[in-house]
């Protein structure tokens, strides 16, 4: 190689290291600080998620912003972030297929936004999600059944003070680590549904930070019950109205043995009547004994008739 050609190449050695250094330090987007593989964006009035990220960010928070929309592409390139701090923002409508590529994601805070309803595809692709607050979220009203089924990793769940009416029992009995769950001052309805939830809720070893203060709020009769006198009074209600389908169950099941053993009386006594009008056209001696055996075909009718009166 010619010296030319050295000095050249050198040349353009250092302008692709001063590119990439320069590439390094431009990386933080303007409005955040950025140390140590976090980036934090909180309170810059950000109406969308900054640009030029680093992809390699492990920590990215951007709390009290007015951000609406999370664009499911550039997150995606952030595929080693495992934390993910969005409260105090506007977010809201649907996050379905939002976070696609973020199967390290472990902490997601969406608390104080203004998310609308929770589904499968809302969360399913964060297998190691681990902690997941969206509590303050006043229009809130639906969290599907399999919402976190693909969760199973979930310790933390915050639901606190949504518009919740109602949330099924194994949306989250069926979380394995589940330790911590607070769902205080949503809209509860208080039916037989809910006192399935509260049974759980009594009997299970997660941790309810604020079980004391669960109130119902609808139906009108049992408004802002708390949690041990809404049991006790849901209890009553739901189990009397149990004992009431029990009953008639049992009252037809006793008037259907009662109606198949006159059945079968009758039946009984007209086999032997047809028996003793054959018999009796034949030999006359053994009519003793025949005798005693119609006595017995009549007895054995009868036991199911005297069982059902014994009730
Ligand atoms: C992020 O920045 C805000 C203010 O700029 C600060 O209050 C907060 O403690 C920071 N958070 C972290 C985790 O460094
Ligand atoms: C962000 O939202 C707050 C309150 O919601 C509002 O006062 C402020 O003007 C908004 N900022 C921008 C840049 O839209
Ligand atoms: C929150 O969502 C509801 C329903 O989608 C919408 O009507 C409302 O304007 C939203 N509020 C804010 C502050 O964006
Ligand atoms: C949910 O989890 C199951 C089992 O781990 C997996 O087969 C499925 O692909 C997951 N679904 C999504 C949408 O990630
Ligand atoms: C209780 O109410 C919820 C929400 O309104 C409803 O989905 C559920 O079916 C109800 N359960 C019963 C037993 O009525
Ligand atoms: C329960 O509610 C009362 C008043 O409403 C409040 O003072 C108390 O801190 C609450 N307790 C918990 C554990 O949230
Ligand atoms: C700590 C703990 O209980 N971990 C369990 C979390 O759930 C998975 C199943 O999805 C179990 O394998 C872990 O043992």
């Amino acid at each position: 190689m010619s010296p030319l050609g050295r000095r050249q190449a050198l040349r353009l050695m250092f302008l692709l290291l001063g590119m990439g250094m320069s590439l390094e330090r431009s990386s933080c987007p303007s409005q955040c600080s950025c140390q140590n593989l976090a980036v934090n964006c909180t309170g810059q009035q950000l109406l969308e998620l900054p640009v030029a990220i680093p992809l390699d960010t492990r920590q990215l928070i951007l709390a009290a912003n007015n951000i609406s929309y999370l664009p499911t592409v550039e997150l995606t390139f952030l595929a080693d972030l495992v934390y993910l701090d969005c409260r105090k923002n506007l977010l809201g409508d649907d996050l379905d297929f939002t976070f696609l590529g973020m199967a390290k994601l472990i902490y997601l805070d969406l608390s104080f936004n203004n998310l609308t309803q929770i589904t499968f595809s809302t969360f399913s692709h964060l297998h190691s999600l681990v902690v997941l607050k969206i509590s303050d979220n006043p229009n809130l009203v639906a969290i599907k059944k399999d919402a976190f089924s693909n969760n199973t990793w979930l310790r933390h769940l915050d639901v606190s003070r949504t518009g919740l009416t109602f949330l099924d029992t194994s949306t989250v009995q069926d979380l394995p680590n589940l330790s911590f769950l607070a769902f205080s001052d949503n809209r509860w309805h208080c039916n037989c549904s809910f006192l399935d939830f509260i049974t759980w809720v009594t009997e299970s070893n997660v941790h309810f930070p604020d079980a004391d203060n669960i109130t119902c709020y609808t139906p009108e009769g049992l408004r802002a019950l708390k949690m041990p006198a809404v049991e006790a009074q849901l209890h009553s209600n739901c189990l009397t109205q149990l004992y009431k389908q029990d009953y008639i169950f049992l009252c037809l099941i006793g008037f259907c043995i009662f109606f198949a053993g006159i059945m079968a009386a009758w039946l009984a006594g007209i086999c032997a009547v047809i028996y003793k009008v054959y018999t009796s056209k034949g030999e006359e001696e053994e009519e003793q004994e025949e005798d005693s055996h119609l006595g017995s075909a009549l007895q054995i009718p009868l036991t199911p008739i005297m069982r059902t009166e014994g009730r």
